[in-house]
């Protein structure tokens, strides 16, 4: 994503945070002074005079947002929240007069962009200098909170590399989660994690109610409703849609949950796991059980063995994490696109400062909003980070490939859009595309297949109703049927509900575990990862159809193919200007999003667990 790019949609990206320039008041007094009744053509000045005040405040923000994020300290956040908070006033203001142009017949376009003013806020504030304010700081708090967070183990006996008395950021913490099973250890991390949210409460409460309130002012119900109508569809269609989606891939979770569970109860016992009930959230190698890929030695098939493991291909190879990024990058331009920009080498962050707080979670900027491309990342020799770097570059490839369109519509189609890219290109990274890059030397049987489809199965379905349920949780928050003193209840409702795991020990109103995962604090919205997790299965479908692959999704690898990054690229140079269906027909021929590629994808996963879980005491 890019973070907290904006509080504007997607990407648009680091956007709208602030900027902190006392003596600069955005000038968005564009709209006439005369009594004369409004007309088309004055909306269409209206408009382009919003669209460059806007990006010349985004741009400040978004510099002051990059300093912020690279260098944490208490003169960073005042700086950025002092930017964020004028690009907010304006672009609130801006919103507010465009109502002027309600009830007028308007050309398609300029009615399109007189639309997304409103939408492109993901925190609005309530036009009032001290509110603007006061939500512009909180928001750069609550993300410092979590970015500078850590936690001093009790013990020192578990394998790592903590410095300074057995203290681990979240870095450390996530690497240990990833391949210990010590349970006793898990469950430390996992609470110890968990501490360093609690002080976020107040501040998240103070964030939905002014966020409210600047969603009201816009005419909305709430917050949510506010995100919800960012998808060319009435808020409850959208929600409607989701359902659906998630009704077709149900099903394959509940057999992968299924599976699962009986092979970690195989491993810690039936009294840590029992069978009926949710898994310990503790014990599926990831800190919000939101990935499963790195128990997949707990629960792999017998004879399915791929033969290699690509963390430690990517070790063994002595990659660095520069060779990493460069790896992801040549898959980009095997298609076609272009390298990076020289400035993305020099300005990027790719590995932890040892001297100083960033916001290590991973995030891809356009500081210019044309081509100063930059990614943010503390990155680990694992599969998982490579993925997550061609996941980063597909958002900066996007952002090029939309640099020519006007400000307003410099975004993805929709947000799902703008993280499904990288994780489509991240679909070919197949054994055969290993074996040619020269990660590994010998490209598995047939016969293994079977077990690369769980390990991947293990992030893409796993991942699912998390990436439901975050939003889900921010939803009933924003309308207030969750009131703050439920807010850890409703969260863990939602666990059990839609992932069937359950925390490892009591929790509280005294914690707030929401806290705990990135995107809560730094208020991004979620269901966008959810959208992804289903549109890279059709944009893959399709690119592969375009290459004229034949065979099973899962061996297509679209590297080296000219045409089809032609394809895609023909998709992304759109960036918001159309609605996102006739984006996606451009890339599939379909308008419609459609589980139906996710299903055969892993059509032969769940034959086979199908046949294991015959017997087993399914679901929670
Ligand atoms: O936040 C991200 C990206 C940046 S947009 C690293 N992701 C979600 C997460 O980490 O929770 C990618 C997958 C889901
Ligand atoms: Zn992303």
């Amino acid at each position: 994503m890019t973070t907290k790019k904006l509080a504007w949609a997607a990407s648009l990206a680091a956007a709208f945070l602030s900027i902190g320039l006392t003596a600069c008041t955005p000038d968005t007094d564009i709209v006439p002074s005369s009594k004369a009744p409004p007309t088309a053509a004055e909306a269409a000045e209206f408009a382009a005079a919003a669209e460059s005040t806007l990006m010349d405040l985004a741009t400040r923000a978004e510099r002051a947002a990059w300093v912020r994020s690279n260098y944490i300290t208490d003169d960073t956040q005042a700086i950025a929240a002092e930017a964020n908070g004028l690009l907010t006033a304006a672009a609130v203001d801006l919103a507010g007069k465009a109502a002027r142009y309600d009830d007028l017949a308007l050309d398609d376009d300029v009615r399109r962009k007189l639309n997304r003013l409103k939408l492109a806020m993901t925190l609005p504030a309530p036009p009032d200098p001290a509110k603007i304010a006061d939500l512009a700081r909180i928001s750069g708090s609550l993300e410092s909170t979590y970015g500078t967070g850590s936690y001093c183990l009790s013990r020192s006996d578990y394998g790592g590399t903590a410095s300074d008395q057995d203290c681990l950021d979240l870095t450390g913490m996530t690497q240990i989660m990833a391949s210990s099973r010590d349970p006793e250890l898990l469950r430390e991390l996992w609470t110890g994690w968990r501490t360093v949210s609690p002080t976020m409460r107040a501040e998240f409460q103070r964030l939905v109610d002014l966020g409210n309130e600047g969603a009201q002012t816009l005419g909305y119900d709430d917050l949510g409703s506010l995100w919800r109508s960012g998808y060319d569809m009435p808020a409850d269609d959208f929600a409607a849609e989701m359902d659906r989606l998630w009704g077709q891939v149900k099903p394959l979770y509940d057999a992968l949950h299924c599976h699962v569970r009986d092979g970690l109860a195989a491993h810690y016992g039936e009294a840590l796991v029992p069978e009926g009930q949710p898994i310990p959230a503790h014990l599926l190698g990831n800190m919000w059980a939101q990935t499963w890929g790195n128990v997949y030695d707990l629960v792999a098939p017998a004879d399915a063995d791929p033969g290699y493991d690509l963390t430690e291909r990517i070790v063994a190879s002595g990659m660095t994490e520069i060779d990493m990024v460069l790896s992801a990058e040549g898959f980009f331009t095997s298609m076609g696109f272009d390298p990076l920009p020289d400035g993305f080498w020099r300005r990027s962050l790719f590995t932890k400062p040892r001297d100083r707080d960033v916001v290590c979670h991973a995030s891809a900027w356009n500081l210019d909003q044309v081509d100063d491309l930059r990614i943010k990342m503390c990155i680990q020799p694992s599969a998982e980070d490579f993925v997550t770097i061609h996941h980063e570059l597909g958002h900066n490839i996007y952002q090029r490939a939309y640099n020519q369109q006007p400000f307003m519509y410099r975004n993805g189609a929709n947000d799902g859009f703008h993280e499904a890219i990288g994780d489509t290109i991240a679909l070919s990274v197949t054994p055969v595309y290993l074996k040619t890059i020269g990660l590994i030397d010998d490209i598995p049987d047939e016969s293994s297949d079977l077990g690369l489809l769980l390990s991947q199965a293990l992030d893409k379905i796993a991942f699912l109703p998390f990436g439901l349920l975050v939003d889900r949780w921010r939803w009933q928050v924003f309308s207030g049927e969750t009131p703050p003193q439920q807010y850890n209840q409703a969260w863990w409702e939602l666990r059990r509900q839609y992932q069937g795991v359950a925390a490892p020990v009591y929790r509280s109103e005294a914690d707030f575990d929401p806290g705990a995962k990135y995107h809560v604090p730094a208020n991004v919205p979620y269901t966008r990862y959810f959208l992804a997790g289903i549109l890279q299965f059709q944009f893959h479908r399709s690119l592969c159809e375009i290459a004229g692959f034949e065979g099973s999704l899962h061996r297509c690898s679209v590297y080296g193919n000219r045409q089809a990054g032609k394809r895609l690229n023909e998709m992304l140079a759109m960036g918001a200007s159309r609605p996102w269906p006739e984006a996606l027909e451009a890339l599939t021929g379909s308008r419609e999003i459609d589980a139906g590629a996710i299903i055969d994808y892993f059509a032969p996963l769940m034959d086979w667990l199908d046949e294991q879980n015959q017997g087993r005491n399914c679901g929670w």
